[in-house]
């Protein structure tokens, strides 16, 4: 990027810059949006990232809205971190049908030390095959991103999900200061960020807000924002959360772009509960990344054929 695209992203938003975007006439939010999308982004393009949960299930944290948590009374069966030859075979395929990055998760407050070489394994395995490689196993140290990076890993997933304030009514077992930690760790080891939020945790525009604020005033601005719409599962807290107003996701998404404009913005979970003009007005107003493939870790996604069937529609075409 040259220098003088550089140095027009800032850090220094203020809380009521990013309101009044979110407060915006939708149609001004968009076309602002768009605009400076097409400054920093070839217009009409997609990225695909593929997602596999590696470990499933019996996390020891209680994130109210996680069909993993042991605290949860999902109908989900753990399983053990997966082995590595099953782990690049679902990579091959992924990488096969069009994805260019690679993501993994596992259910876990912070990765276990006798597991560690063997996801150092697997960073290797899947970066060999020409993917872009992303993890997000929870609370990291400092030397385990070091690790990390030397292995090979591009990207580290660890979102902020909501507010600082709202984030103590979503989870009692670590705090929202613990995720900054572990974000600062993530950059010290020179790995991307990956970070973002879920919309429709019964969280007010000012918690949104709030949330956009922090993230555009990081140091650095993740290079990939992963906005979700609460999936609410079966068992979890919050499986009765009401869904939130269609047109509030396009706004988040549309302010995100704004705040943080060089960054990937993702239109991650709940797109099976989106229609396809939905979505549409979501890459309408900056999302340019999807989760591809069938399922995210542990619920349903859109079909591939559909997707593909949606971005040829729309005319846009796959980055990679
Ligand atoms: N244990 C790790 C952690 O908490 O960072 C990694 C896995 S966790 C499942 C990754 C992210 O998935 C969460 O931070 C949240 O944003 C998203 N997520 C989990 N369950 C979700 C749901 N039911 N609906 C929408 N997003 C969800
Ligand atoms: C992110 O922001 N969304 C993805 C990924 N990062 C790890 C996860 C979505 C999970 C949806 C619920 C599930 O499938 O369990
Ligand atoms: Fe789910 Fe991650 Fe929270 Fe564990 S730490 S309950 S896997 S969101």
């Amino acid at each position: 990027m040259n220098n003088s695209l550089l140095k027009l992203i800032r850090h220094d938003w203020r809380l009521n810059e990013v309101i009044e975007l979110l407060n915006r006439p939708l149609f001004d939010l968009i076309f602002s949006a768009q605009e400076i999308h097409r400054v920093y982004f070839k217009a009409n393009q997609v990225q695909l990232s593929r997602l596999l949960n590696i470990k499933t299930g019996a996390c020891s944290e209680d994130c109210s809205y996680c069909s993993q948590s042991v605290h949860s009374n999902s109908a989900i069966k753990p399983q053990p971190l997966m082995e590595l030859e099953a782990v690049v075979s679902e990579a091959k395929e992924a990488k096969a049908k069009g994805a260019t990055r690679f993501c993994m998760g596992a259910a876990w407050r912070s990765p276990k030390r006798k597991d560690f070489p063997k996801i150092l394994e697997i960073i290797k395995a899947v970066k060999a095959l020409g993917l872009e490689t992303c993890l997000t196993l929870g609370m990291l140290d400092r030397e385990q991103a070091e690790q990390l990076k030397a292995a090979g890993l591009d990207y580290y997933n660890h979102n902020l999900d909501t507010s600082a304030a709202y984030y103590e009514q979503i989870v009692s077992t670590h705090t929202y200061q613990d995720r900054l930690d572990t974000l600062a760790n993530v950059r010290n080891a020179h790995l991307k960020m990956c970070c973002g939020g879920i919309i429709g945790m019964g969280e007010s525009m000012a918690d949104r807000a709030a949330l956009l604020h922090t993230l555009a005033n990081l140091p650095e601005h993740p290079e990939s924002v992963p906005i979700n719409q609460l999936i609410p599962v079966a068992g979890t807290p919050l499986e009765n959360a009401s869904k939130p107003e269609p047109f509030d996701i396009v706004r988040c998404i549309g302010a995100a772009r704004i705040l943080m404009p060089a960054s990937d913005i993702r239109l991650s979970a709940g797109r099976t509960e989106m229609n396809d003009e939905l979505q549409t007005l979501c890459f309408f107003a900056g999302a340019n990344s999807v989760f591809f493939g069938e399922k995210l870790l542990t619920t349903d996604n859109p079909g591939v054929e559909h997707d593909i069937q949606l971005f040829k529609r729309l005319g846009i075409s796959v980055v990679g």
